[in-house]
């Protein structure tokens, strides 16, 4: 599947800049594509030239909102973001138009820091003009929760959270999520590492885009998972998820493959694997909440067996019951056995409601402080009636 990445403010730009890193991989190591065209779109110049792989021209690094920001962001005013956005969209449908492969696109991805003002603010609006211009082509949104820390810090944290998640629901086809909270539980210097934290976000993707873009045959595995499966499962709030296992060297030479040990061994670790992807999943969600799921089984060739594709099926239709569920095998990994799991649909996300729900009392005690300061400033009106004003 090959995507047309678009990353909105910085963390958005950071991230398809990631996106485009890997799509320099597949091209090195696997003769393959799985990005037709990466673009960032900020207000922030210096955030613009910071980037590494998205090419340096202004087509590529999209200046919006040169009057109203001087190319210094929007200080986390979202709805500046959306404004700014809606005057600046067609820079970046321009910028789309012009791509050299853009027919070659199955499918579009929008990227945004929930939190900030540009990308948080401008994500739902460049997604809805985009779709009104390409009504045939899905447009995915991935969109990047904040630190517990920014929760806990900055009131416009949870409202711009809110705001952006609730705009982009309402135009894009499926919205991965993505928590940056998550990816400090094990790890607390990846805090202060936001690149490491990007390449960990963007990795799961790149055997689940590359798998259905093989020509070789040798490449292709026997059930080949392709861009009609994954927008098959893609819709509504998504999380993606990946394990990985390294393999022994060496094989004992003893003991044929087929041996029933083996198989055990072998299911055995596959079992651990995608264990390990559910519990990196890139969001805290229920799985028993999807509707539909997808996993993919990477390893090379000789490892690759039905029943442990199969065993795996099984194991993750007893975690998520109601899930339509598709899969595929991908016989090219060197010495890793490596298990994508997206699950999509999802029905309840709790920690997005609690995001709504926070926000709406953000909105009610905002509005009571605003009538608070306005009855003072009337108050001291008021007082000052009989005093001459200079002014007349
Ligand atoms: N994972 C990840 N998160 C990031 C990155 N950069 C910023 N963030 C998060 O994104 C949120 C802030 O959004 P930014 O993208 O910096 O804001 P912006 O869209 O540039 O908007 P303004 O700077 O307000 O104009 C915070 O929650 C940050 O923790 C990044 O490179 N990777
Ligand atoms: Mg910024």
């Amino acid at each position: 599947m090959k995507l047309l990445v678009i990353g909105l403010g910085q963390c958005g730009s950071n991230i398809a800049d990631a996106f485009a890193r890997i799509n320099r991989r597949a091209r090195g190591q696997r003769g393959i594509e799985i990005v037709t065209g990466a673009y960032a779109v900020n207000t922030d110049l210096a955030d613009l030239s910071s980037l590494h792989n998205i090419k340096a021209d202004y087509r590529h690094r999209i200046l919006i909102g040169g009057r109203k920001a001087g190319g210094h962001g929007v200080g986390k005013i979202n709805e500046l973001g959306a404004e700014i956005a809606k005057e600046d969209a067609d820079k970046v449908i321009d910028a789309i138009r012009q791509t050299p492969k853009f027919f070659e696109s199955d499918a579009f991805l929008l990227i945004a820091g929930a939190a900030g003002g540009t990308g948080s603010g401008s994500i739902s609006i460049m997604s809805q003009y985009i779709k009104e211009r390409y009504i045939d082509k899905p447009l995915y949104n991935l969109i990047v929760l904040p630190f517990e820390h920014e929760e806990r810090t900055e009131e416009r944290t949870i409202y711009n959270s809110a705001t952006c998640l609730k705009s982009a629901n309402a135009i894009a086809d499926a919205i991965f999520l993505v928590d940056n909270q998550r990816y400090v539980r094990k790890n607390a210097s990846l805090r202060n590492n936001l690149s490491q934290i990007n390449s960990l976000i963007v990795e799961p993707f790149y055997n689940v885009l590359c798998a259905g873009e093989e020509k070789k045959a040798k490449y292709v595995g026997t059930r080949l998972l392709d861009a009609g499966d994954i927008i098959q499962t893609l819709s509504g709030w998504t999380v993606i998820g990946y394990g990985r296992s390294q393999l022994p060297s060496i094989r004992l030479p003893f003991r044929s493959s087929n041996s029933f040990r083996d198989k055990g061994t072998e299911i055995h670790r596959g079992i651990e694997v995608m264990d390990e992807a559910v519990s990196e999943l890139s969001f805290p969600c229920n799985p028993e909440d999807a509707a539909r799921a997808l996993y993919l089984l990477s390893a090379p060739s000789k490892e690759m067996n039905l029943t442990v594709v199969k065993e795996l099926g099984e194991y993750l239709k007893n975690l998520a019951p109601d899930a339509i569920i598709r899969n595929g095998d991908y016989p090219r990994e060197k010495s890793y056995l490596d298990v994508s799991i997206i699950l999509s649909e999802l029905r309840s996300v709790e920690k997005i409601k609690k995001y709504y729900l926070e926000a709406a009392n953000v909105v009610s005690s905002l509005k009571k402080r605003q009538k608070e300061i306005e009855g003072k400033l009337k108050e001291i009106d008021d007082v000052s009636k009989d005093v001459p004003s200079l002014l007349q």
